[in-house]
């Protein structure tokens, strides 16, 4: 019988986090591809776009005007998947059909005032006004007495249903802890009653001594492919000290969030030259007054594409009927993303 080798042999990994296994099949990622391929946007942006709702003076669909906003921007979304009115209703009784009403705010905030620019090729300074506003908008809305939950995201690129190439993401807060977050939560809570400790702060311990899914670091962040990955080139921030929310960020460590945010968007940017896209988003302690020690501040990227700017990997079949599935190992995709360089391609080219 051959021994057990994790670069050639089929296995399954456990995601401490959400309590799920993923299929990893790393002897299968020379598979020929003669699947869809997506077109390559080489177009050039101009840095203002009249007909972008998002640019600075324009109107946005419902007629109202953005200012001319020099930094990051946040209003409220026009289009809201969630709404602040509360209404009336009855408990639902069958335990088949439970249905209760979700009341919440969704905001927008506009990364830049430049359409041309994404988060790699900003100035770490203007990264950091966007973690400002983070803040003040999880300060802001979880204050609101119906708001127990400040999701904040970036679908990045129209192959994640991104509607503009405006930098921008979206703020969506609301009463309940959404379903991935609850998941998280219940995970991070059983592991700090039993250890006392925060479950990542283990975890990225273990992982700072080998350094093998480790793709970047400074003095307050790592950013590595996790373990459990999914996604090829998944990666995930977290904060090298143990705290729960956006808001306990010291100005060091915010300026050192902007640096590593930055870097690992360049290296992704460099990894298919292309502006690379992903959904991201911050996960952290709800907003529900209540203590969260087991909370550890961390960021998630997702990004679909695989072996090329064109082809994307596709969450289907037996990922949609049995497990989440990867062939190439996280630690080859963290070894690559490692030794991309960290200056963007666009200024080497
Ligand atoms: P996406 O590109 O990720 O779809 O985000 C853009 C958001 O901007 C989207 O949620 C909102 C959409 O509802 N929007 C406005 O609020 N006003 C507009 O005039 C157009 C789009």
């Amino acid at each position: 019988m051959q021994t057990f080798n994790t670069n050639e042999h089929p296995h399954r990994r456990y995601n401490p986090l959400i309590d799920e296994w993923v299929l990893v099949s790393p002897h299968r990622s020379k598979r020929p591809w003669q699947g869809q391929k997506e077109k390559v946007n080489t177009e050039q942006l101009p840095p203002y776009d009249p007909t972008c709702y998002l640019c600075p003076g324009n109107a946005r669909s419902n007629g109202t005007k953005n200012p001319n906003y020099t930094d990051s921007f946040v209003f409220e979304n026009d289009f809201a998947a969630l709404l602040e009115e509360e209404v009336a209703s009855e408990a639902t009784t069958h335990p088949l059909f439970q249905l209760k009403p979700e009341r919440g705010i969704n905001k927008v905030v506009c990364f830049s005032p430049r359409h041309d620019l994404t988060i790699p090729e900003m100035e770490v300074s203007a990264i950091e006004k966007v973690i400002q506003t983070w803040k003040e908008q999880y300060i802001e809305l979880g204050s609101k007495d119906f708001i127990n939950h400040v999701q904040i995201f970036e679908n990045k690129g129209a192959v994640m249903g991104c509607s503009n190439p405006h930098p921008h993401g979206q703020i969506w807060a609301q009463s309940s802890l959404p379903t991935q977050v609850e998941k998280t939560q219940k995970n991070l809570e059983k592991y700090y009653e039993a250890n006392k400790r925060s479950l990542l702060q283990d975890y990225l311990d273990a992982e700072l001594i080998n350094k093998e899914r480790l793709v970047l670091e400074n003095d307050h962040f790592a950013v590595l492919v996790p373990f459990w990955a999914t996604w090829p080139y998944e990666t995930m921030i977290i904060s090298k000290r143990h705290f729960g929310t956006i808001i306990a960020m010291t100005k060091e460590e915010s300026t050192a969030f902007a640096e590593i945010l930055k870097g690992i968007t360049v290296k992704y940017d460099n990894l298919f030259e292309t502006s690379f896209p992903y959904s991201s988003g911050i996960h952290q302690a709800p907003t529900d007054r209540v203590a969260h020690p087991e909370w550890h501040f961390h960021m998630h990227f997702y990004p679909p594409l695989l072996r090329s700017a064109t082809v994307k990997k596709f969450m289907v079949g037996y990922e949609m009927m049995g497990e989440v599935q990867r062939d190439i190992s996280p630690e080859k995709s963290a070894a690559i993303l490692r030794d991309l360089p960290n200056l963007h391609y666009k200024l080497t080219n």
